[in-house]
């Protein structure tokens, strides 16, 4: 009898725990942290453009854009790249600077041009990945530059350049992309081109043939790729050409059920913004999604730009709600 009572008690508890764990699985909502957001543009001290934003393990979020020099000379100047992170949106670390065209040994002997970077996290390192010319005829010799790290914000060596990435003329503004399997992707292109190809495991080497990024209506530069209930989202900066239209580039999204596309152009994500160039990143933090972008709003100089950041919204249908700017 004692037997059977402890079988029963034993069944019940079992029923219980799969039932509750069900009910948890079906009823689990990510929760949404709603931060309040820094006036624009939240990095005064220096000027920045093309930040990538990505949160780590430990649960900051990090920043990585380029930096526009002071005074410039057009973005021949752009050099010493620095890195900046927040728990809140709010307080911002400025990180330093951890990498400058004198550490690259193969960059172009007049330095400068240190251009829109990323960086990924793979098997406990840090991969950056930053366009830099190899020679003084910097626009036909551009290579996209890897240093590592075991931690995201300093000690960054490095190794070398993607091999086999093909005609350098105008190639900039590397993007990586890792999806849900583990497998990474890297997008670049600029000057209307953009091309994709995996990367190896080992976040050096490209994985097989590069192929044309399609779909991609007035493509212009700043490929950024990210993943929204499984669908895949390309956003990028236009060139915003169209007769009575202005100039002044916008960030533009497709859309895909392949991360290599090809793409289905969709929206706008961000119109003109006070500044000729646009280019930013797209990344979901504390479960609200967020556009980091630049302005030219402190210097109103093109080539002296800043970050900005703005919440991002998504309808139903998966489409995205173009961004108000500026923020009031
Ligand atoms: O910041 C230098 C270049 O200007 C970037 O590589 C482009 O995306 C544009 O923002």
């Amino acid at each position: 009898m004692k037997n059977l009572i402890t079988k029963a008690v034993a069944f019940t508890v079992l029923v219980i725990t799969i039932i509750s764990c069900s009910c948890a699985k079906q009823g689990a909502k990510e929760e949404v942290v709603d931060l309040d957001l820094p006036a624009n543009p939240f990095i005064t001290h220096l000027y920045g453009a093309d930040p990538s934003a990505h949160v780590w393990a430990d649960g900051r979020l990090y920043v990585y854009p380029s930096h526009d020099n002071d005074p410039p000379r057009g973005c021949d100047l752009m050099d010493g790249y620095h890195v900046f992170s927040t728990d809140d949106m709010v307080n911002w670390t400025d990180h330093g600077e951890f990498l400058h065209s004198r550490d690259v040994e193969w960059g172009r002997p007049e330095g400068g041009f240190m251009w829109a970077p990323d960086c990924a996290y793979r098997n406990g390192k840090y991969y950056f990945y930053f366009p830099h010319p190899s020679g003084t005829d910097w626009n036909n010799t551009w290579k996209v530059g890897i240093a590592v790290s075991d931690n995201p914000t300093n000690d960054f060596k490095v190794l070398g350049y993607l091999e086999g990435l093909g005609d350098a003329f105008s190639m900039i503004d590397p993007c990586v992309f890792i999806d849900d399997d583990g497998t990474p992707y890297f997008y670049y292109g600029g000057g209307g081109r953009c091309i994709g190809v995996k990367l190896k495991d080992n976040m050096t080497e490209i994985d097989g043939e590069v192929k044309a990024m399609t779909g991609l209506r007035d493509y212009h530069e700043g490929p950024w790729v990210f993943k929204n209930n499984g669908l895949y989202y390309f956003m990028y900066a236009d060139n915003h050409q169209e007769p009575g239209v202005g100039g002044r580039n916008q960030l533009r999204y497709a859309v895909s059920n392949n991360p290599m596309g090809p793409w289905e152009t969709k929206g706008i994500i961000l119109g003109p913004t006070d500044c000729d160039t646009s280019h930013g990143s797209v990344v979901k933090y504390k479960g609200q999604w967020y556009l980091f972008y630049h302005d030219c709003s402190i210097s109103h100089h093109g080539c002296l730009r800043s970050l900005c950041v703005d919440k991002l919204y998504f309808n139903e249908d998966g489409s995205i709600q173009t961004i108000k700017y500026p923020r009031k």
